[in-house]
Protein backbone atom coordinates (compact mmCIF):
# COMPACT_ATOMS: atom_id res chain seq x y z
CA UNK A 1 0.00 0.00 0.00
CA UNK A 2 1.37 3.13 -0.86
CA UNK A 3 0.27 6.41 -2.27
CA UNK A 4 1.50 9.97 -3.68
CA UNK A 5 0.06 13.24 -3.67
CA UNK A 6 0.80 16.29 -6.18
CA UNK A 7 -0.76 19.69 -6.13
CA UNK A 8 -0.08 23.63 -4.98
CA UNK A 9 -2.26 25.55 -2.46
CA UNK A 10 -3.25 27.73 -4.67
CA UNK A 11 -3.27 25.81 -7.73
CA UNK A 12 -6.45 23.81 -9.49
CA UNK A 13 -6.33 20.88 -6.98
CA UNK A 14 -4.89 18.51 -5.14
CA UNK A 15 -4.26 14.79 -6.74
CA UNK A 16 -3.78 11.62 -4.40
CA UNK A 17 -3.07 8.26 -5.73
CA UNK A 18 -3.61 5.47 -3.83
CA UNK A 19 -1.62 2.14 -4.69
CA UNK A 20 -2.41 -1.19 -3.63
CA UNK A 21 -5.59 -0.91 -2.27
CA UNK A 22 -7.55 -4.01 -2.44
CA UNK A 23 -10.64 -4.81 -4.27
CA UNK A 24 -14.10 -5.08 -3.16
CA UNK A 25 -13.58 -2.44 -0.44
CA UNK A 26 -17.27 -0.80 -0.43
CA UNK A 27 -16.52 3.14 0.06
CA UNK A 28 -18.64 5.11 1.73
CA UNK A 29 -18.22 8.37 -0.33
CA UNK A 30 -19.94 10.78 2.35
CA UNK A 31 -18.16 9.47 5.25
CA UNK A 32 -15.22 10.27 3.11
CA UNK A 33 -16.24 14.21 2.70
CA UNK A 34 -17.13 14.20 6.39
CA UNK A 35 -13.40 13.50 7.26
CA UNK A 36 -12.35 16.35 5.09
CA UNK A 37 -14.47 18.61 6.90
CA UNK A 38 -13.73 17.80 9.78
CA UNK A 39 -9.96 18.52 8.76
CA UNK A 40 -11.81 22.36 8.21
CA UNK A 41 -12.91 23.37 11.36
CA UNK A 42 -11.41 24.41 14.57
CA UNK A 43 -10.82 27.89 16.61
CA UNK A 44 -8.46 29.52 15.13
CA UNK A 45 -8.65 28.61 11.53
CA UNK A 46 -8.11 31.88 9.36
CA UNK A 47 -10.12 32.98 5.81
CA UNK A 48 -8.86 30.59 3.41
CA UNK A 49 -11.81 28.18 5.19
CA UNK A 50 -14.23 30.15 4.26
CA UNK A 51 -13.48 29.85 0.35
CA UNK A 52 -12.96 26.40 0.85
CA UNK A 53 -15.35 23.43 0.71
CA UNK A 54 -13.66 20.19 0.86
CA UNK A 55 -14.88 16.90 -1.13
CA UNK A 56 -13.21 14.60 -2.53
CA UNK A 57 -13.87 13.76 -6.27
CA UNK A 58 -12.56 9.86 -6.80
CA UNK A 59 -11.20 9.70 -10.62
CA UNK A 60 -9.83 6.09 -10.94
CA UNK A 61 -10.48 2.42 -9.22
CA UNK A 62 -13.67 2.54 -7.74
CA UNK A 63 -16.52 1.26 -9.67
CA UNK A 64 -20.27 1.30 -8.36
CA UNK A 65 -19.23 2.18 -4.90
CA UNK A 66 -16.15 -0.02 -4.60
CA UNK A 67 -12.84 -0.35 -5.25
CA UNK A 68 -11.94 -2.84 -8.43
CA UNK A 69 -8.25 -3.62 -7.25
CA UNK A 70 -6.75 -0.54 -9.47
CA UNK A 71 -4.69 2.40 -7.87
CA UNK A 72 -7.12 4.88 -6.34
CA UNK A 73 -6.99 8.76 -7.27
CA UNK A 74 -8.83 11.22 -5.47
CA UNK A 75 -8.73 15.05 -6.96
CA UNK A 76 -9.83 17.92 -3.78
CA UNK A 77 -9.80 20.93 -5.84
CA UNK A 78 -9.25 24.32 -4.41
CA UNK A 79 -12.06 26.86 -4.69
CA UNK A 80 -9.19 29.48 -3.61
CA UNK A 81 -7.78 28.59 -7.43
CA UNK A 82 -10.41 30.58 -9.38
CA UNK A 83 -8.30 34.09 -7.43
CA UNK A 84 -4.93 32.48 -8.67
CA UNK A 85 -5.61 31.73 -12.60
CA UNK A 86 -2.69 33.75 -14.02
CA UNK A 87 -0.29 33.83 -11.09
CA UNK A 88 -0.46 30.28 -11.00
CA UNK A 89 -1.14 29.59 -14.25
CA UNK A 90 1.02 26.59 -16.32
CA UNK A 91 1.81 28.27 -19.10
CA UNK A 92 4.21 31.68 -19.04
CA UNK A 93 2.51 34.78 -18.31
CA UNK A 94 2.92 38.07 -19.38
CA UNK A 95 4.10 40.68 -16.87
CA UNK A 96 6.55 41.50 -13.87
CA UNK A 97 7.36 40.58 -10.36
CA UNK A 98 3.86 42.09 -9.13
CA UNK A 99 1.60 40.03 -11.52
CA UNK A 100 3.35 36.96 -10.57
CA UNK A 101 3.57 37.84 -7.01
CA UNK A 102 7.08 36.71 -6.75
CA UNK A 103 8.33 36.10 -3.44
CA UNK A 104 11.67 36.59 -2.47
CA UNK A 105 11.48 37.81 1.43
CA UNK A 106 11.74 34.01 3.24
CA UNK A 107 9.76 33.74 6.28
CA UNK A 108 11.32 32.64 9.43
CA UNK A 109 10.09 28.88 10.02
CA UNK A 110 8.89 28.04 7.09
CA UNK A 111 10.29 26.08 4.04
CA UNK A 112 10.65 29.35 1.73
CA UNK A 113 14.48 29.89 2.30
CA UNK A 114 15.69 26.02 2.19
CA UNK A 115 13.49 24.97 -0.73
CA UNK A 116 15.07 28.03 -2.47
CA UNK A 117 18.62 27.33 -1.90
CA UNK A 118 18.29 23.82 -2.94
CA UNK A 119 16.05 23.94 -5.69
CA UNK A 120 17.62 26.89 -7.29
CA UNK A 121 14.65 29.23 -6.92
CA UNK A 122 14.32 32.49 -7.09
CA UNK A 123 10.50 33.26 -7.03
CA UNK A 124 10.06 31.50 -3.06
CA UNK A 125 6.49 31.33 -4.43
CA UNK A 126 7.54 28.08 -5.55
CA UNK A 127 8.57 26.28 -2.75
CA UNK A 128 5.59 28.07 -0.46
CA UNK A 129 3.07 26.32 -2.71
CA UNK A 130 3.81 23.25 -2.56
CA UNK A 131 5.01 23.27 1.23
CA UNK A 132 1.88 24.44 2.05
CA UNK A 133 -0.33 22.93 5.10
CA UNK A 134 -2.86 22.91 2.35
CA UNK A 135 -1.08 19.65 1.19
CA UNK A 136 -2.81 17.63 4.46
CA UNK A 137 -6.38 17.86 2.66
CA UNK A 138 -4.90 15.10 0.29
CA UNK A 139 -3.53 13.64 2.89
CA UNK A 140 -6.78 13.16 5.04
CA UNK A 141 -8.68 11.98 2.06
CA UNK A 142 -6.10 9.40 1.88
CA UNK A 143 -6.18 8.45 5.44
CA UNK A 144 -10.00 8.61 5.03
CA UNK A 145 -9.51 5.56 2.27
CA UNK A 146 -7.37 3.44 4.87
CA UNK A 147 -9.83 3.76 7.75
CA UNK A 148 -12.55 2.87 5.93
CA UNK A 149 -10.48 -0.65 5.32
CA UNK A 150 -9.84 -0.47 8.67
CA UNK A 151 -13.30 -0.01 10.28
CA UNK A 152 -14.15 -3.20 7.70
CA UNK A 153 -12.19 -5.18 10.63
CA UNK A 154 -13.40 -3.57 13.56
CA UNK A 155 -10.08 -1.10 14.07
CA UNK A 156 -11.19 2.66 15.27
CA UNK A 157 -9.23 5.85 14.95
CA UNK A 158 -10.06 8.62 16.98
CA UNK A 159 -8.58 11.67 18.34
CA UNK A 160 -8.32 15.05 20.46
CA UNK A 161 -6.25 18.21 21.58
CA UNK A 162 -4.52 17.38 24.85
CA UNK A 163 -2.77 20.39 24.61
CA UNK A 164 -2.77 24.74 23.59
CA UNK A 165 0.00 26.82 24.55
CA UNK A 166 0.07 26.90 28.06
CA UNK A 167 -3.28 25.06 28.27
CA UNK A 168 -3.33 21.33 29.55
CA UNK A 169 -6.31 19.20 29.10
CA UNK A 170 -6.94 16.73 32.17
CA UNK A 171 -6.33 13.29 30.66
CA UNK A 172 -9.35 10.86 30.09
CA UNK A 173 -9.60 6.75 29.29
CA UNK A 174 -12.45 7.44 26.51
CA UNK A 175 -12.69 4.87 24.03
CA UNK A 176 -12.60 5.95 20.55
CA UNK A 177 -16.48 6.32 19.94
CA UNK A 178 -16.77 8.01 22.99
CA UNK A 179 -13.82 10.44 22.11
CA UNK A 180 -14.91 10.91 18.48
CA UNK A 181 -18.65 11.85 19.51
CA UNK A 182 -17.29 14.19 22.30
CA UNK A 183 -14.36 15.90 20.75
CA UNK A 184 -16.73 16.73 17.60
CA UNK A 185 -18.62 18.86 19.92
CA UNK A 186 -16.02 20.77 20.50
CA UNK A 187 -14.50 23.61 18.03
CA UNK A 188 -11.08 22.64 20.07
CA UNK A 189 -10.94 19.60 19.81
CA UNK A 190 -11.27 18.66 23.86
CA UNK A 191 -13.63 17.14 25.85
CA UNK A 192 -13.54 19.25 29.19
CA UNK A 193 -15.82 21.90 28.90
CA UNK A 194 -13.28 24.08 31.10
CA UNK A 195 -10.23 23.67 29.18
CA UNK A 196 -12.32 24.58 25.96
CA UNK A 197 -13.15 27.73 27.07
CA UNK A 198 -9.56 28.29 28.42
CA UNK A 199 -8.36 27.11 25.47
CA UNK A 200 -10.43 29.39 22.82
CA UNK A 201 -9.67 32.45 25.23
CA UNK A 202 -5.89 31.56 24.65
CA UNK A 203 -6.11 31.90 21.02
CA UNK A 204 -8.64 35.15 20.67
CA UNK A 205 -6.11 36.85 22.94
CA UNK A 206 -2.90 35.21 20.52
CA UNK A 207 -4.48 35.95 17.59
CA UNK A 208 -5.17 39.88 18.46
CA UNK A 209 -1.39 40.07 19.78
CA UNK A 210 -0.31 38.92 15.84
CA UNK A 211 0.91 35.95 16.90
CA UNK A 212 0.02 32.37 16.42
CA UNK A 213 0.20 29.47 19.20
CA UNK A 214 0.95 25.16 18.55
CA UNK A 215 0.19 22.40 20.75
CA UNK A 216 0.06 18.54 21.47
CA UNK A 217 -2.69 15.98 19.62
CA UNK A 218 -3.39 12.59 20.76
CA UNK A 219 -4.59 9.91 18.61
CA UNK A 220 -5.98 6.12 19.95
CA UNK A 221 -6.40 3.02 17.51
CA UNK A 222 -8.74 0.74 19.06
CA UNK A 223 -9.21 -2.86 18.01
CA UNK A 224 -5.83 -3.51 16.52
CA UNK A 225 -4.44 -7.31 16.35
CA UNK A 226 -1.32 -8.58 18.16
CA UNK A 227 1.57 -8.34 15.79
CA UNK A 228 1.58 -5.54 12.96
CA UNK A 229 5.20 -4.32 12.07
CA UNK A 230 7.79 -6.26 13.18
CA UNK A 231 10.90 -6.73 15.21
CA UNK A 232 13.18 -7.99 12.74
CA UNK A 233 14.12 -5.21 10.77
CA UNK A 234 14.06 -1.38 11.88
CA UNK A 235 12.24 -0.04 8.59
CA UNK A 236 9.43 -2.44 9.69
CA UNK A 237 8.90 -1.52 13.67
CA UNK A 238 5.59 0.35 13.28
CA UNK A 239 5.64 2.39 16.35
CA UNK A 240 8.75 4.08 13.71
CA UNK A 241 6.96 4.55 10.67
CA UNK A 242 4.63 6.24 12.71
CA UNK A 243 6.66 8.53 13.98
CA UNK A 244 7.76 9.58 10.60
CA UNK A 245 4.44 9.72 9.66
CA UNK A 246 3.63 12.07 12.21
CA UNK A 247 6.51 14.08 12.24
CA UNK A 248 5.50 14.71 8.25
CA UNK A 249 3.00 16.89 8.89
CA UNK A 250 3.45 20.31 8.22
CA UNK A 251 4.49 21.69 11.92
CA UNK A 252 4.77 18.85 13.54
CA UNK A 253 8.23 18.72 15.39
CA UNK A 254 8.24 15.31 17.71
CA UNK A 255 6.12 12.15 18.41
CA UNK A 256 5.22 10.34 21.24
CA UNK A 257 4.04 6.49 21.87
CA UNK A 258 2.36 5.84 25.37
CA UNK A 259 3.49 8.20 28.37
CA UNK A 260 6.71 8.74 25.23
CA UNK A 261 9.13 11.45 26.66
CA UNK A 262 8.07 10.88 30.55
CA UNK A 263 9.29 7.43 30.44
CA UNK A 264 12.83 8.84 30.70
CA UNK A 265 11.63 10.22 33.94
CA UNK A 266 10.67 7.11 35.57
CA UNK A 267 11.69 3.97 36.77
CA UNK A 268 11.55 0.22 34.36
CA UNK A 269 8.55 -0.80 37.30
CA UNK A 270 6.50 2.11 36.62
CA UNK A 271 6.94 2.17 32.67
CA UNK A 272 5.69 -1.90 31.70
CA UNK A 273 2.90 -3.10 31.29
CA UNK A 274 2.48 -6.69 33.37
CA UNK A 275 1.50 -9.70 30.84
CA UNK A 276 -2.12 -10.85 32.34
CA UNK A 277 -4.40 -13.95 30.82
CA UNK A 278 -7.74 -14.51 30.68
CA UNK A 279 -10.05 -17.12 28.59
CA UNK A 280 -12.02 -15.21 26.89
CA UNK A 281 -10.09 -11.98 26.17
CA UNK A 282 -6.36 -14.40 25.98
CA UNK A 283 -3.26 -12.21 26.54
CA UNK A 284 -3.32 -8.49 27.51
CA UNK A 285 -1.80 -5.76 29.41
CA UNK A 286 -2.85 -4.87 33.07
CA UNK A 287 -1.64 -1.29 31.84
CA UNK A 288 -1.11 0.15 28.55
CA UNK A 289 1.64 2.79 29.20
CA UNK A 290 3.95 1.76 26.20
CA UNK A 291 0.96 2.48 23.94
CA UNK A 292 -0.05 -0.36 22.53
CA UNK A 293 3.93 -1.33 20.99
CA UNK A 294 6.56 -3.55 21.94
CA UNK A 295 9.61 -4.69 19.97
CA UNK A 296 7.74 -2.21 16.96
CA UNK A 297 4.84 -4.96 17.27
CA UNK A 298 1.53 -3.90 17.86
CA UNK A 299 0.16 -5.96 21.27
CA UNK A 300 -3.66 -5.73 20.72
CA UNK A 301 -3.50 -3.11 23.12
CA UNK A 302 -4.71 0.31 21.77
CA UNK A 303 -2.26 2.41 19.85
CA UNK A 304 -1.54 5.74 21.57
CA UNK A 305 0.10 8.60 20.18
CA UNK A 306 1.31 11.96 20.52
CA UNK A 307 2.31 14.62 18.03
CA UNK A 308 3.18 18.01 19.17
CA UNK A 309 2.74 21.20 16.36
CA UNK A 310 4.73 24.15 16.60
CA UNK A 311 2.99 27.61 16.50
CA UNK A 312 2.13 28.31 12.92
CA UNK A 313 5.42 30.27 10.90
CA UNK A 314 3.24 33.30 9.28
CA UNK A 315 2.84 35.74 11.84
CA UNK A 316 0.91 39.22 11.68
CA UNK A 317 3.87 40.12 14.20
CA UNK A 318 7.21 40.54 12.30
CA UNK A 319 10.01 38.77 12.16
CA UNK A 320 13.31 39.15 11.46
CA UNK A 321 14.86 37.91 7.78
CA UNK A 322 17.04 38.83 4.69
CA UNK A 323 15.73 39.47 1.26
CA UNK A 324 17.42 37.16 -1.24
CA UNK A 325 17.79 39.54 -3.74
CA UNK A 326 19.42 42.47 -1.87
CA UNK A 327 20.46 40.43 1.37
CA UNK A 328 19.41 43.47 3.25
CA UNK A 329 17.15 42.67 6.63
CA UNK A 330 13.29 43.51 6.73
CA UNK A 331 10.72 42.43 9.30
CA UNK A 332 8.18 40.10 7.64
CA UNK A 333 5.15 40.99 5.38
CA UNK A 334 1.65 40.47 6.72
CA UNK A 335 0.15 37.54 5.14
CA UNK A 336 -3.50 35.91 5.58
CA UNK A 337 -2.52 32.98 7.99
CA UNK A 338 -4.37 30.61 10.87
CA UNK A 339 -3.55 31.67 14.24
CA UNK A 340 -4.13 27.95 15.56
CA UNK A 341 -4.33 25.39 13.66
CA UNK A 342 -4.13 22.51 16.40
CA UNK A 343 -7.64 21.15 16.22
CA UNK A 344 -7.32 20.59 12.26
CA UNK A 345 -3.91 19.21 12.85
CA UNK A 346 -5.46 16.69 15.24
CA UNK A 347 -7.98 15.45 12.03
CA UNK A 348 -4.68 15.38 10.04
CA UNK A 349 -3.09 12.77 12.49
CA UNK A 350 -5.82 10.32 12.87
CA UNK A 351 -5.30 10.20 9.18
CA UNK A 352 -1.50 9.45 8.87
CA UNK A 353 -1.85 7.11 11.81
CA UNK A 354 -4.89 5.42 10.16
CA UNK A 355 -2.67 5.07 7.05
CA UNK A 356 0.59 3.55 8.54
CA UNK A 357 -1.97 0.84 10.43
CA UNK A 358 -3.70 0.17 7.26
CA UNK A 359 -0.10 -0.45 5.60
CA UNK A 360 1.41 -2.51 7.71
CA UNK A 361 -2.19 -4.59 8.19
CA UNK A 362 -2.14 -5.10 4.32
CA UNK A 363 1.34 -6.42 4.62
CA UNK A 364 0.31 -8.79 7.28
CA UNK A 365 -2.85 -10.07 5.85
CA UNK A 366 -2.22 -9.44 2.67
CA UNK A 367 -4.48 -10.19 -0.67
CA UNK A 368 -5.49 -8.64 -3.52
CA UNK A 369 -9.72 -8.67 -2.60
CA UNK A 370 -11.52 -8.19 0.95
CA UNK A 371 -12.63 -11.50 0.82
CA UNK A 372 -9.03 -12.92 0.52
CA UNK A 373 -7.61 -10.70 3.54
CA UNK A 374 -10.32 -11.63 5.45
CA UNK A 375 -10.10 -15.17 5.14
CA UNK A 376 -6.45 -14.53 6.26
CA UNK A 377 -7.20 -11.97 8.78
CA UNK A 378 -9.65 -14.92 10.40
CA UNK A 379 -7.19 -17.70 10.33
CA UNK A 380 -4.78 -15.53 11.70
CA UNK A 381 -7.23 -14.77 14.85
CA UNK A 382 -7.70 -18.74 14.90
CA UNK A 383 -3.84 -18.77 15.62
CA UNK A 384 -3.21 -16.51 17.64
CA UNK A 385 -6.33 -17.69 19.54
CA UNK A 386 -5.06 -21.37 19.66
CA UNK A 387 -2.02 -20.35 20.89
C1 LIG B 1 -1.26 27.74 4.90
C2 LIG B 1 -1.74 29.05 4.78
C3 LIG B 1 -3.19 29.34 4.66
C4 LIG B 1 -3.99 28.21 5.29
C5 LIG B 1 -3.53 26.93 4.60
C6 LIG B 1 -2.15 26.60 5.04
O1 LIG B 1 -3.62 29.39 3.32
P1 LIG B 1 -3.51 30.73 2.44
O2 LIG B 1 -2.06 30.92 2.19
O3 LIG B 1 -4.29 30.44 1.18
O4 LIG B 1 -4.13 31.80 3.27
O5 LIG B 1 -5.35 28.41 5.17
O6 LIG B 1 -4.37 25.85 4.94
C7 LIG B 1 -5.23 25.39 3.98
C8 LIG B 1 -5.47 25.98 2.84
C9 LIG B 1 -5.88 24.14 4.36
O7 LIG B 1 -6.68 23.62 3.59
O8 LIG B 1 -5.61 23.68 5.49
C10 LIG B 1 0.19 27.46 4.91
O9 LIG B 1 0.99 28.37 4.58
O10 LIG B 1 0.60 26.35 5.28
Amino acid sequence: LRYLTAGETHGPQLTAIIEGLPSNLQLDFEELNFQLQRRQKGHGRGRRMQIEKDTAKIVGGVRHGRTTGAPVAIVVENNDWKHWTSVMNIEPIEGGEEAKRRVHRPRPGHADLNGGLKYNLKDLRNVLERSSARETAARVAVGAVARQLLAAFGIKVAGQVIRIGSVVAPPNNLSADELARLTEESPVRVVDKETERQMMELIDQTKADGDSIGGVVECIVEGVPVGLGSHVQWDRKLDGRIAQAVVSINAFKGCEIGIGFEAGALRGSQVHDEIMYDQGRGFYRATNRLGGFEGGMTNGMPIVVRGVMKPIPTLYKPLRSVDIDTKEPFTAQVERSDACAVPAASVVMEHVVAWEVAKAFMEKFGGDSMEEIRANYDNYLAQVERY
